[in-house]
């Protein structure tokens, strides 16, 4: 199987910085470009993260961010194969998006295509200045498979997603965000450092906060309103009494907690 393939060097590395668990894809010569190794690889590491670890972030070493499916894999596949491929591309990213922690993708070069996918898995996206997205497979006679029909059309709508596999639009860093691809746009080469900064912070809060956040709001978005209010009403009702809000909500009427400041 792929995963038992000998490789030189892991196409993912994990380093842990503080509370944040630091995840790079490493294969820079092929723009991280994504092999059945790799997102074996990737499955694994977010179903066993350190315990210690409170948030994510994840970045691609080198130029990109990500080039997408290893398209050099694609031709050995027949139908039946593309399936069970496209089915382990949604067990690997289910593992990001409804994992333990929130994962935040800093982004620089390309995010194109099932890099894209992989992208919209995370919880936030930072884009620095030399980023760009394209969703190349409308040209290449292929659709996505990694989930980009259900995530990305969550993020910028049905329309902008179809533009960009019909024509093969490329969305700058500045368009990217405004359309929301990302949500924060840096400087080249900064994306990595505001990633962590937000990481950082996400893991002060609350466990249970970031747990509803990550495994609550994509249900309710998907429920009929009605059950979407209920469903707020019990996950409001389980974070609130837990000890630590209680301390949280304590220490801010006793003057000791932070105000929210201006913007
Ligand atoms: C690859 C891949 C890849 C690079 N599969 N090998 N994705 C795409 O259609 C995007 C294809 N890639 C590109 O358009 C460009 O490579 C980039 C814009 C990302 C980067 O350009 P550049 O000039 O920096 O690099 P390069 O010279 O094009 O590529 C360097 C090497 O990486 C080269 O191999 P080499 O052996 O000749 O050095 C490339 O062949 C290789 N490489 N991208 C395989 N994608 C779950 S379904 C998802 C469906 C999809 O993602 S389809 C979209 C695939």
């Amino acid at each position: 199987s792929p995963s038992s393939t000998p490789s030189v060097q892991a196409p993912v590395q994990l380093e842990m910085r503080g509370s944040v668990a630091l995840i790079r894809l490493c294969r820079p010569s092929k723009r991280n470009a994504l092999n059945d190794g790799l997102i074996l690889a990737l499955r694994d590491l977010f179903q066993n993260l350190p315990k210690e670890a409170r948030a994510a972030v994840i970045h691609g070493e080198g130029e990109h961010f990500c080039a997408g499916l290893d398209l050099s894999e694609l031709q050995e596949r027949d139908a039946g194969e593309g399936v069970h491929h496209s089915r382990l591309w949604h067990s690997a990213l289910e593992c990001i998006e409804k994992g333990t922690v929130p994962v935040v993708a800093a982004l620089h070069g390309a995010v194109v295509g099932g890099g894209l996918e992989l992208a919209s898995a995370c919880h936030i996206r930072v884009a620095d200045e030399s980023t760009f997205f394209a969703l190349p497979e409308g040209t290449r006679g292929i659709f996505v498979g990694g989930g980009g029909s259900v995530r990305i059309p969550k993020l910028i709508g049905v329309a902008r997603m179809t533009d960009m596999m019909l024509t093969g639009r490329v969305h700058d860093a500045v368009s990217g965000e405004r359309i929301g691809l990302a949500q924060y746009l840096v400087p080249t080469g900064s994306s990595l450092d505001k990633a962590l900064e937000l990481a950082t912070r996400i893991a002060t809060n609350a466990p249970l906060t970031n747990y509803a956040l990550m495994h609550a709001l994509p249900r309710i978005a998907e429920q009929p309103a009605d059950h979407g209010l209920f469903t707020e009403a019990l996950i409001s009702s389980i974070a609130q009494s837990a000890p630590e809000a209680k301390a949280r909500v304590r220490a801010f009427l006793e003057g000791k907690a932070a105000k929210v400041q201006k913007a």
